[in-house]
């Protein structure tokens, strides 16, 4: 029972709860729900860990990982009784947010509510605007922010001094000076695991993405000097910072020897960007009395043949590579700058050094057509990728796009709609049902080849423990896949 979960880990009176918001597999994953990830709340494990350290009394609620509903959540939340409560928000939950927080007021909580998270951050005063219940946004990166936000609630004082909030202000709303990025990540305490359900039970991977079991998420490093105009990038700071290799194996170490951890998908932007700290990462990870597993995301850039040798000896097993589109001049407007056929050269380097490569692609970006779906798939088809998953370009809040979309096209800027699932964004010259009929047969080019299932058939017999999830993800694809297809098959036929 969830319920008495929470009551015993919340016993005592918290400074603050922090709540990740229900929303379920299927409002995230759409037709793909059975095999979508149930990933640790990273960022409130953070925070709650900078409350501690300077002091205070913080708790968590992960609502998605306990499975609990609207009302179960508001429930849990009332009951604790905490002085703050901090809500953390994307833009595709952040309905589900304001609705959690309507719940409390109408249940009769009265302690201030904070959110946080990208979507706030993007859109700080349009936030607070549109939905009154929200007492106060914290601004991008959080740790230090919330500790000053608790102290300020505790003395009474003002929220003008802090940097990096927005907030009521009798009838206004105020914005304060930006702070700072955090310089030093290693002077942050380790995400606080202890506060969430049990790492190993109450979270799962998706099928695709873990080597074995169990099998957890990490962050060693933020921000990004990118320019791809999809992403919500600022938000983190365009400037990358890391975690010494010292801070990173002592992570790795504590998820190893204290919950039990196998397999570990670095969630960095692109992990593999300092060559050097890298290498010294795999240095470590080889001298250790334990083997892990892991994976990691990556920009496309050519890196040197040994580089990925060394890794996959030190338990890399899967890289994923943002490629986006197989059409140069889409990754063009989308400001890439990548040059499509290195990527082909840096997928093959990967793929001999015995690394699954996987590539996210999107669909309907801007410029384009019916022609440059087809290059697509035929890009995804030659490039010698292991695993492939495809998206509708979605403009977010905070992204170059989400500013720029009239000039490529039409948007239906829904919030509940801004999760990847649904073609919100329409490229000039393309119709919605263009882009789900080639988002189907992108899955069906990709999975339905002979060599793909013999493949998936010669991973469950090395591997039996994985057939039910493969089984589940395989018949997602091809129910959704086909769909259609069979219909549209049968009329070509009858009309000759
Ligand atoms: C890992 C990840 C995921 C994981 C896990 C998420 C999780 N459970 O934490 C998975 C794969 C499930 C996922 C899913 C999605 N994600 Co995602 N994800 C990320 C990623 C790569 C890292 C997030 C992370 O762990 N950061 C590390 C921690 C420390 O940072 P943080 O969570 O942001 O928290 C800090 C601050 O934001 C702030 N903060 C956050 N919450 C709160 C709450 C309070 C009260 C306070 C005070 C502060 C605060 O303080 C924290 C500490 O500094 C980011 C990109 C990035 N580089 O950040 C995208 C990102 C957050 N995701 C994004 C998107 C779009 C999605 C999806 C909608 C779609 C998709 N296809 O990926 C779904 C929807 C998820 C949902 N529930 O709403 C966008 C969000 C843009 C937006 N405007 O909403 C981002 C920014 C990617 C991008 N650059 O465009 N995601």
């Amino acid at each position: 029972m969830p319920g008495i979960i929470c009551v015993a880990r919340f016993c005592m009176s918290l400074d603050i709860l922090l709540v990740n918001p229900p929303l379920t597999l299927a409002e995230r994953y759409g037709a793909f729900a059975s095999v979508g990830s149930q990933a640790p709340p990273l960022g409130l494990c953070y925070l709650a860990a900078a409350v501690r350290k300077a002091g205070h009394r913080a708790g968590i609620l992960d609502a998605p990982a306990l499975n609990l509903d609207l009302p179960a959540t508001v429930r849990e939340v009332g009951g604790t009784r905490a002085a703050l409560i901090g809500i953390t928000a994307t833009t595709a939950s952040i309905i589900r947010a304001a609705e959690l927080a309507q719940g409390l007021r109408a249940g009769g909580v009265r302690s201030p509510i904070v959110i946080g998270g990208a979507h706030v951050s993007a859109l700080p005063e349009q936030t607070l605007r549109e939905f009154p219940e929200f007492d106060l946004g914290v601004i991008n990166e959080g740790e230090h922010t919330i500790v000053e936000v608790i102290e300020a609630n505790k003395s009474g004082s003002s929220y003008h001094d802090i940097r990096g909030v927005v907030f009521r202000d009798r009838d206004d709303i105020t914005m304060t000076p930006a702070r700072a990025l955090i310089e030093n990540l290693d002077e942050l305490p380790f995400p606080a695991w202890d506060l969430i359900p049990d790492l190993a039970k109450h979270y799962k991977p998706a099928p695709h993405s873990y080597f074995q079991l169990p099998s957890s998420s990490l962050m060693t490093s933020r921000g990004c000097n990118g320019t791809c105009t999809f992403c919500a990038r600022p938000f983190m700071g365009e400037r990358y910072r890391s975690n010494s290799p010292e801070y990173t194996l002592a992570m790795v170490d504590h998820l190893v020897r204290q919950y039990g951890i196998r397999d570990i998908m670095f969630y960095d932007d692109n992990f593999l960007l300092d060559r050097g700290r890298v290498l010294k990462i795999c240095d470590a990870l080889l001298s250790r009395d334990y083997r892990i597993s892991w994976s990691c995301l990556a920009r496309t850039d050519l890196t040197p043949k040994d580089f990925y040798e060394t890794i996959h000896r030190a338990g890399c097993w899967q890289i994923a590579y943002g490629i986006e589109s197989g059409d140069q001049e889409i990754l063009n407007n989308m400001k890439k700058h990548v040059k499509i056929d290195r990527v082909v050269q840096m997928i093959q380097q990967a793929n001999n050094a015995g690394i699954t490569t996987r590539g996210y692609f999107m669909i309907g970006c801007p410029g384009e057509t019916p022609a440059t779906i087809e290059k697509t798939i035929d890009f995804m088809r030659d490039s010698k990728l292991k695993e492939f998953h495809v998206t509708f370009c979605t403009p977010m809040p905070g992204a170059e796009l989400f500013d720029s979309w009239r000039k490529w096209g039409a948007f239906d800027c829904d919030w509940r709609k801004l999760g990847f699932w649904d073609p919100v964004f329409i490229p000039h010259g393309m119709t919605r049902e263009e882009l789900i009929a080639g988002h189907r047969r992108m899955f069906r080019k990709f999975y339905l080849r002979p060599a793909v299932i013999a493949r998936y058939v010669l991973k469950v017999i090395r591997k039996p423990c994985i057939m039910l999830n493969i089984l589940r993800a395989g018949w997602d694809v091809l129910k959704y896949s086909m769909t259609g297809y069979v219909k549209h098959k049968l009329k070509t036929v009858r009309h000759g």
